[in-house]
């Protein structure tokens, strides 16, 4: 079973993470996961949060000359920021009590946090609410996508919208294009005109959000299952992309359109055994977004993501002090203006993850050689059973 835990504060010393389940022999590199780091750190209209960290995952355990172990897999990735914040988050008692944070602010953790956990401070709910945890999420995709690479799966994303500016988006895109684009957008002209929308966001002391869309590519049909709720892959998908901070719906293939359409115009049509090319079982278009009946049918999984604004504001919105119940203005430190470019990456990372873990349910191994042998050997079995 392929399964990992985060754990860290946005301003402590470190971002932890444990993942257990993946077989031996899978090439793994500290530079290989710096990449999805990387990435996860750019976008345009970030905050200057991204500029004073460089977010390196270091590998503690289960990895041993390039080569994983089968054994957990530890990595770390420290908060440069732990510098400015060693009182306010240090571990141990301080002499003098450190100020309380009690500006709530709407949209964020703190109100149900404080409440729920029994707190007089909304620092503590706020440094785990961080969405500085994705970065930890984001090395656990990083090694989930180096697993999936083995079988020729690859997972993209890509911006659909900012604001009110929506991009083209038709087929698969020019993934190169799309990471070459400042917001992670193929379309140019819509691309620039994100930028734009951003800078007048920055300027007027608000926040953006968007959709972004993440691609699985080469995943073969039979992962995930009809049979239970809770194994059904558009399921565990949807719970997985929800999960992500700060968004607010989550869509399959043509999602929320399919609803307004006819059913011969919803469904995707099954072409005959002389039009399928490398693959078994091609599909005229792609509307399930890859999966029917919670499995996925060998066509692209498509996975499409909300995400509202984030919610510190420059121009703080009315609300009250956790304290007295007050009327004040939110609290306000620094912020991004928009993380839709970075939340495709972290979507990449979720996708990712429940990819592998479904690839190592169906098909197992200790060794990535017994898993790649399982996988070769069911793939045999999957064409027309009249020819078996
Ligand atoms: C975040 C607030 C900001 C973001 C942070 C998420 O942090 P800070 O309060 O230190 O400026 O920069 O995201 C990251 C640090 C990151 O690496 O993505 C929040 O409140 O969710």
């Amino acid at each position: 079973m392929f399964r990992f835990l985060t754990a860290g504060e946005s301003h402590g010393k470190a971002l932890t993470v444990i993942i257990e389940g993946l077989p031996a022999g899978l090439p793994l590199s500290e530079d290989y996961i710096a990449r999805d780091l990387r990435r996860r750190q750019g976008g345009f209209g970030r905050s200057q949060r991204q500029q004073l960290e460089e977010d390196r995952a270091e590998i503690l355990s289960g990895v041993r000359h390039g080569l994983t172990l089968g054994s957990p897999i530890s990595l770390l990735i420290r908060n440069r920021d732990w510098d400015n914040w060693q009182d306010v988050m240090a571990a141990e008692p301080l002499a003098e009590p450190a100020k309380k944070l009690t500006r709530l602010r709407p949209g964020h953790a703190d109100l149900a946090g404080a409440m729920k956990y029994g707190q007089d401070d909304v620092r503590p709910i706020l440094e785990r609410a961080s969405a500085r945890e994705t970065a930890a999420r984001v090395a656990v995709g990083a090694v989930a996508r180096r697993f999936l690479e083995t079988f020729g799966i690859a997972v993209h994303s890509q911006t659909v919208s900012i604001g009110d500016v929506s991009a083209c988006v038709e087929g698969e895109p020019d993934w190169a294009a799309v990471e070459a684009s400042p917001v992670r957008c193929a379309d140019r002209d819509a691309s620039e005109r994100m930028v734009q929308a951003i800078d007048a966001a920055r300027e007027a002391g608000d926040a953006l959000g968007g959709v972004f869309e993440m691609w699985g590519t080469g995943v073969p049909i039979g992962l995930g299952s009809h049979v239970h709720w809770d194994r059904k892959l558009d399921g565990r998908l949807a719970q997985a992309v929800m999960s992500i901070h700060a968004v607010k719906g989550v869509e399959i293939g043509g999602g929320f359109a399919l609803a307004g359409l006819p059913g011969s115009q919803a469904h995707d049509i099954i072409l005959p055994a002389d039009q399928w090319g490398e693959h078994p079982w091609r599909r005229a278009t792609n509307r399930a977004g890859g999966l029917e009946g919670g499995i996925t049918n060998g066509e692209p999984v498509i996975v499409r993501a909300a995400l509202k604004p984030i919610s510190t504001l420059a121009k703080p919105l009315p609300s009250a002090d956790l304290l007295t119940g007050e009327a004040i203005q939110a609290h306000y430190e620094r912020s991004d203006i928009c993380v839709v470019p970075a939340a495709g990456v972290i979507g990449e990372a979720m996708v990712a993850i429940v990819l592998a873990e479904a690839m190592l349910e169906k098909f197992g191994g200790d060794h990535i050689d017994e898993t790649e042998h399982n996988w070769a050997t069911y793939l045999s079995t999957i064409g027309p059973r009249g020819k078996q």
